[in-house]
């Protein structure tokens, strides 16, 4: 069964994995790289890493990106040097990974045949497609006295930890991006869609703002299925209730789901699995033409991933 995922950072990338560990199927990720940044001249993928590394073996389960058993020591004399962006952790050993998709972009290799290279080593057991080969950039709008001041994701999200209320998200170069005919062929080749229990705004956002890709979604056969992220109004990790404040979205199943829309009205969704905690969406979204399911969507260990994996195969 082939599997087309819109996924982002360490959730998805666990459910990634669950999907991919369910027997007969062929996954595809398609995952976010408006997170992605340039840092001392080096192209930094944080989503497109962390889905690599986690399937791969790699990551660093408890900080949920990065390398495992990693140490800082280039960070800390680029510090010593006075570089600018002392607060992205820069670990050595993913800078390997940073080096080599920098050296081969500057050959002429697009992010989508770096990141088969790279999976060459990590061989994830999944494609791991950048929804774009173009570059977008999420850009945070804050409060500034009484302005406004517009800053790269990474600083909202690292150096902030997501603390300055955010007015608005841009995605920088977005209009100018395209779909790669790699994502347009798993969108139109896949049995099944799914929307991994990323972030909705500054995950899954990007990917379904990249011009043509919510179109192909709508002409393609396969069922969409998406997981909230959102388990009794809280995010799992990460900070989606921010990013959801700031762009008006309630911060819970049925929100999300209303979010995302319901595919007959010209949303992204024929199906939404929610938590059992969240059963009471089952009636709350009643008015969608929307099959809505409450199973477990804590994905705790692998056995729960592939759990909730197979349950978003037959939700449709
Ligand atoms: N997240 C942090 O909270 N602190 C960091 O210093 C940090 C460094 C970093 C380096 C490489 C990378 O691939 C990811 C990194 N992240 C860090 C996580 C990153 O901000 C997130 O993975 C996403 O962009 C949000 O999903």
């Amino acid at each position: 069964m082939r599997v087309t995922v819109f996924a982002g950072g360490y959730g998805g990338a666990r459910f990634l994995a669950g999907m991919r560990d369910v027997p007969d199927t062929e996954v595809t990720a398609v995952v976010n790289t408006a997170d992605d940044l340039v840092l001392h001249g080096l192209t930094v993928c944080p989503d497109l890493d962390t889905v690599m590394y986690t399937l791969g073996g790699g990551l660093d389960t408890d900080r949920g990106w990065g390398r495992a058993d990693e140490g800082f020591r280039a960070g800390e004399e680029l510090r010593a040097y006075g570089m600018p962006q002392p607060w992205f952790g820069l670990g050595d050993r993913d800078l390997a990974t940073h080096l080599v998709r920098t050296q081969m972009l500057a050959a002429g290799y697009r992010l989508t045949d770096v990141t088969a290279a790279l999976c060459r080593r990590w061989e994830p057991g999944v494609t791991v497609l950048p929804m774009s080969d173009d570059r977008v950039e999420t850009h945070v709008v804050v409060a500034d006295g009484d302005g406004r001041r517009a800053m790269h994701f990474q600083e909202w999200w690292v150096r902030h930890g997501a603390r300055l209320p955010a007015e608005e998200f841009v995605q920088v170069g977005g209009a100018a991006a395209r779909p790669t005919d790699e994502v347009a062929a798993a969108i139109a080749a896949a049995d099944l869609i799914a929307v991994a229990p990323s972030n909705p705004v500054v995950s899954i956002g990007p990917i379904l703002g990249v011009p043509g890709l919510r179109e192909a979604v709508a002409a393609a056969a396969a069922p969409v299925v998406g997981v909230s992220p959102i388990i009794a109004g809280r995010a799992v990790r990460g900070m989606a209730e921010q990013c959801l404040a700031a762009v008006g979205v309630p911060a819970s199943a049925a929100g999300v789901a209303r979010h995302y829309g319901a595919r007959s009205d010209g949303g992204l969704l024929d199906a939404w699995l929610v938590a059992p905690e969240d059963a009471a969406a089952v009636a709350d979204l009643a008015d969608l033409d929307l099959a809505v399911r409450a199973v477990p969507l804590l994905m705790s260990d692998p056995a729960s991933a592939t759990a909730l994996a197979r349950a978003v195969l037959a939700a449709p």
